[in-house]
């Protein structure tokens, strides 16, 4: 059985997912914690109601990046897991605490890497133009954005998409591919090799949501 402990810092809905995709499915894991860095998370009510721990770290509470660093890997450590996964975190997190978790961390970003790393993805990939976006999930490297890629979807623009628009059925596609990369660690399907993730399996690592779902409709 694989512990998980889960960061975020708002909704949470991708978080909600990975716990109903551990109940439903059985996974080999079980989502020990969740943990914010503010209080106001309304994800933490979810966990709380379904008797998963919860934690606050709250950042503004810490002079610098570090020592913020520093408290939340040690409310982690508490939990002992054996994957973390970030699921709408909105802090950077610095060399030290990615190199305690490395290789078993995850992000899950709403644009399809390495196009668009950072922030307002979805008004990024308007202004530019492009046809198609999506999500990644992705080890976590102290580089922002730029770890191994484990799973992507794939979602088309439409002509009248403003950002909201496209981050509502992006995010529905995150809710398919989170939960399935979450699930392919824990049943250590995942192999890296030079920066490249392979599914032992060779699962295919993308899905299309090109239909009314998420796509043109
Ligand atoms: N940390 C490292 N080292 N590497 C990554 O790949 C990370 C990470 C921390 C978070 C998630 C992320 C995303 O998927 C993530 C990936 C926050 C920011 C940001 O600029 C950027 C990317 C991501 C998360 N945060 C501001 C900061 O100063 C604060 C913004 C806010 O609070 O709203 O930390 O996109
Ligand atoms: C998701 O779209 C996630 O990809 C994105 O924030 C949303 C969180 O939703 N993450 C980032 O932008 C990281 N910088 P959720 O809290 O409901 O899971």
């Amino acid at each position: 059985m694989k512990s998980i402990v889960i960061l975020i810092s708002g909704r949470g809905s991708n978080m909600e997912a990975i716990v109903q995709g551990c109940a439903a499915e059985g996974w080999p894991a079980r989502v020990v914690a969740v943990i914010a860095n503010r209080s106001d998370a309304a994800g933490l009510r979810f966990a709380a109601a379904h008797s998963i721990a919860t934690a606050v770290v709250a950042h503004k509470d810490f002079a610098t990046r570090e020592a913020f660093d520093d408290a939340l890997a040690g409310a982690i450590d508490a939990f002992a897991p054996d994957l973390l996964v970030l699921a709408g975190f909105m802090r950077i997190l610095g060399e030290r605490f990615v190199r305690r978790y490395e290789g078993r961390l995850l992000n899950i970003h709403p644009s399809l890497l390495p196009a668009f790393p950072g922030l307002h993805t979805h008004q990024r990939a308007i202004e530019a133009g492009c046809k198609l976006s999506g999500a990644t999930v992705h080890f976590v490297t102290p580089e922002l954005d730029h770890g191994p890629i484990v799973l992507q979807s794939v979602v088309p623009l439409r002509a009248d998409d403003d950002a909201q628009a496209l981050a509502d059925r992006v995010l529905a596609t995150e809710h398919r591919i989170y939960p399935l990369a979450v699930r392919w660690f824990v049943e250590g399907r995942l192999r890296v090799v030079d920066g490249v993730v392979r599914h032992v399996d060779r699962a295919p690592q993308w899905l299309a949501f090109l239909g009314p779902e998420g796509g043109a409709g």
